[in-house]
């Protein structure tokens, strides 16, 4: 039998918008639309395979470029690809394109820029070889992948914009509303709550909330790292009995490291360790406890795999951090976690939040329910890309004249006194 070999012929790199409700966090509030790169590669032999994003326009221009070092590259040779991205990247400044509207900016340019293309590549060779992406990363350990619900205080709706269905949240009471809501639509097991926004205690008074009306349920609290020690190991100490782990409660590894000393919690981080060479001082340090990884910094699919050696290694835990995000990446979330044994948490994610409409791929094959979501077995990631979705959603794009994420500014045109400070309390 010879070799496999898919030789890319093609990448297409197209910015679409989805509809995205007014939550609130550390830095603002979410737009109207949130904005994803969608990355179609296509061979020789007629395979197409499926990448997704950020879309702010610096990381689509850095996708476009890379892309085109792509061409002529073998889409099994994944080690090649990201060779090709670094030569891409070479003259680059590394300024802007973190996709997270100013919350983490210190993932590593070359990982970020390369994970859309490794998980493209590798939907091409589980096609190419009729196997699921989950075969090729070693074979899955669980066929179901079990997630957060993922809570938000927020706005009823976009100001000029109707309600939408979810209602206000902005005091426990709210809080406890829209748990009730996902619990009862999605089966979630564990919630967490997206904190930052009020005063510390108001958001600790919220959990204590949640926990009162579903005793069963595994909470944590994720403030975006603006809390400074003194705040965060009181509130932590206050939340000892009902979290499952405190998440980035301030913003460096230093001031991370004093809180885990003070505070009987596990502590998780998508903040503090966003890359490789965070690891080191962070393990040195004793900072977290559980990282969450998150294949869209890390470098992909493999790259996540390597984390999650590294992690089993130095005994850290790992869960999965989530962005708002469309159906490609989730296939490629929930193959990654359904390969990866030391996941030991529910992972997050985004996708209640968007409209079931709102999406590139075919519907049908992506579902929560019990709190889970069956891995598709399909070849590849096991999704299908829409043609004429893509081109509406790219249309979107265009009339929602957004080019990057930007929540601090959308919340000052609506609050022009609103300042960031980070920390804040
Ligand atoms: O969607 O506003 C948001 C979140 O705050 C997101 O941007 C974070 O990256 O969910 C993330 C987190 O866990 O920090
Ligand atoms: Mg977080």
């Amino acid at each position: 039998m010879s070799t496999p070999r898919a030789l890319i012929t093609s990448v297409e790199v197209t910015p679409v918008a989805f509809a995205d409700p007014p939550l609130l966090n550390s830095v603002g509030v979410h737009e109207p639309y949130a904005l994803r790169a969608i990355v179609v590669v296509r061979t020789d032999a007629g395979h197409y395979g499926l990448g997704e994003t950020y879309g702010d326009e610096t990381h689509v221009a850095r996708l476009k470029r890379a892309g085109e070092f792509l061409v002529g590259t073998d889409a099994f040779n994944i080690n090649k690809i990201a060779e090709r991205v670094a030569e891409s990247l070479a003259d680059d400044s590394g300024q802007g394109g973190h996709g997270t509207g100013g919350m983490v900016t210190t993932t590593s340019l070359e990982d970020r820029v390369l994970s859309a293309f490794d998980v493209a590549a590798l939907d091409i060779q589980g096609k190419v070889l009729g196997v699921p992406v989950s075969t090729l990363l070693g074979g899955a350990v669980r066929d179901e992948v079990e997630f957060s619900g993922y809570l938000f205080y927020k706005w009823a709706g976009h100001p000029g914009y109707a309600d939408d269905q979810w209602g206000a949240a902005l005091d426990p009471s709210g809080i406890v509303a829209q748990a009730r809501k996902m619990v009862d639509q999605y089966g979630f097991k564990a919630l967490k709550l997206k904190g930052g926004v009020f005063p510390p205690d108001e958001e600790a008074a919220a959990i204590e909330a949640l926990r009162e009306a579903f005793p069963d349920i595994l909470l944590r609290i994720d403030p975006n790292g603006v809390w400074n020690v003194e705040t965060a190991v009181r509130i932590g100490q206050r939340l000892e009995p009902v979290l499952e782990y405190l998440e980035d409660p301030c913003l460096s590894i230093e001031d991370n490291a004093q809180v885990r000393k003070q505070v009987n919690l596990p502590l998780a981080t998508n903040m503090c360790v966003v890359a490789f060479n965070d690891l080191p001082p962070a393990i040195k340090a004793e900072a977290v406890d559980v990282v969450l990884s998150d294949h869209h910094f890390w470098g992909g699919l493999n790259r996540s795999r390597l984390l999650a050696g590294i992690a089993q290694t130095f005994d850290l835990r790992l869960s999965m951090h989530s962005n708002s995000h469309l159906g490609i990446s989730f296939a490629a979330m929930i193959q990654l976690a359904s390969v990866t044994k030391n996941i030991d948490y529910a992972c997050d994610t985004h996708w209640p939040w968007k409209k079931p409409e709102d999406d590139v791929i075919v519907p049908g094959v992506l579902s929560i329910a019990e709190g889970k979501v069956k891995v598709p077995t399909a070849p590849g990631l096991g999704v299908e890309l829409d043609e004429a979705a893509l081109a509406r959603m790219h249309q979107q794009y265009l009339d929602a004249g957004l080019t990057k994420r930007d929540d601090t500014s959308y919340m000052q045109s609506i609050n022009p006194e609103y300042e960031l400070q980070v920390p804040r309390w």
